[in-house]
């Protein structure tokens, strides 16, 4: 029995990868017998796509050009073994390069900015590149679009509801939004969905800044799905909690997916693998009963397959486990705690 297999009745189970993990043959067996959905952990980010150099040379101060190597590889690599994908991520501050909000295409970091009605247009010509592409030459590969990441104030009681931090919000104000959701709207394939998608979206302030936004978006028929991260601590948040905001997401109408979901469980903590195992489970179960209550949940992607492919062992180097495989890609308690779950 597979994690795809023990939930099949209920929603796809994804995975995010990088290509120096996946396209391992060991890896290769795993994700293909184990999961349903993928997402690239980061190719397929502004940054990784489009190119610098290539858009200096066009002379267009629109259009970026894109190179959609390593995209184009993953897209085909997920279609010949029957895998959707999650396409990750269309609007964010992170891993967008900063030349893209300048004025000439400056990589001076003084240079002055794009000015807003400029910032529309590369937004509009970014979005309709990417979807165009992929949906013409992958039609049918991708299910849903994380169209924007985390745009919410993350700070607990911050004053403001949006990141002010954003280039986007620098330049555009809150109407990078919808103006971002327009766009994708207008060149999405018919059976996509467009999410919008947040970490600690458990949180009740943020959660309320999130649905603020969620409801603008309604109003206009631009949003579908509401993605929580799940980038969860071994305490925090009670499941309780999570399934509450989940509810209220659902609630609103809309689709749900958790999008990104890993347990900082330290090595060191004593009977660690079991907690987990039990968090897991814990979640899993809330999960399951919730899709069984009839919350559109659509799908569970977790960030990473094994400890040693995980951000938190590798970008963030913390002494951590908190996959459901170990780095001999065998199957953890908490593997069997999720698979429990289903049943
Ligand atoms: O896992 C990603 C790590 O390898 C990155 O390079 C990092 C940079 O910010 O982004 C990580 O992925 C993030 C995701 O794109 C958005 N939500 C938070 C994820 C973990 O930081």
């Amino acid at each position: 029995m597979s994690l795809k297999d023990a939930y099949r009745d209920l929603f796809p189970i994804g995975a995010a990868i990088a290509p120096m993990w996946a396209y391992k043959p060991e890896f290769d067996t795993l994700i293909t017998s184990e999961f349903s959905s993928l997402t690239a952990e980061n190719i397929m980010k502004p940054m990784m796509i489009m190119d610098h150099d290539a858009t200096i040379a066009s002379g267009d101060p629109v259009n970026t050009v894109q190179n959609f190597a390593e995209t184009d590889k993953m897209l085909s690599w997920a279609k010949e073994r029957g895998i959707r994908m999650r396409f990750h991520v269309l609007v964010w501050h992170g891993q967008t390069p900063w030349w893209f909000f300048k004025e000439n295409w400056s990589d001076d970091k003084d240079a002055p900015d794009a000015s807003p009605e400029l910032m529309l247009k590369r937004m509009e010509a970014w979005i309709r590149d990417v979807m165009t592409h992929v949906n013409t030459s992958f039609p049918g590969v991708v299910y849903c679009w994380d169209v924007v990441n985390e745009a919410i104030e993350p700070e607990h009681g911050a004053p403001g509801l949006f990141r002010t931090k954003s280039p986007w919000y620098h330049i555009l104000g809150e109407e990078f939004v919808p103006a971002a959701f327009r766009f994708a709207r207008r060149y999405q394939a018919p059976d996509q969905q467009l999410y919008y998608n947040d970490f600690n979206s458990f949180q009740p302030d943020k959660q309320e800044a999130i649905i603020a936004v969620l409801k603008k978006l309604q109003a206009e028929d631009l949003v579908d799905g509401m993605g929580m991260q799940g980038h969860l601590q071994m305490q925090w948040p009670a499941i309780a909690d999570f399934e509450k905001a989940a509810r209220a997401y659902a609630a609103l109408g809309l689709s749900l997916q958790v999008t990104e979901l890993d347990i900082h469980c330290p090595t060191a903590l004593e009977n660690g693998q079991a907690l987990l195992a039990d968090r897991y489970g814990e979640l899993f179960s809330t999960l399951v009963r919730m899709k069984r209550d009839g919350i559109d949940l659509r799908s569970v992607t977790f960030w990473g397959v094994t400890d040693r492919t995980s951000w938190l062992t590798g970008f963030r180097r913390e002494g951590s486990s908190p996959m459901l495989f170990d780095d001999t890609l065998s199957p953890k308690a908490a593997y069997n705690a999720v698979i429990d779950a289903a049943r």
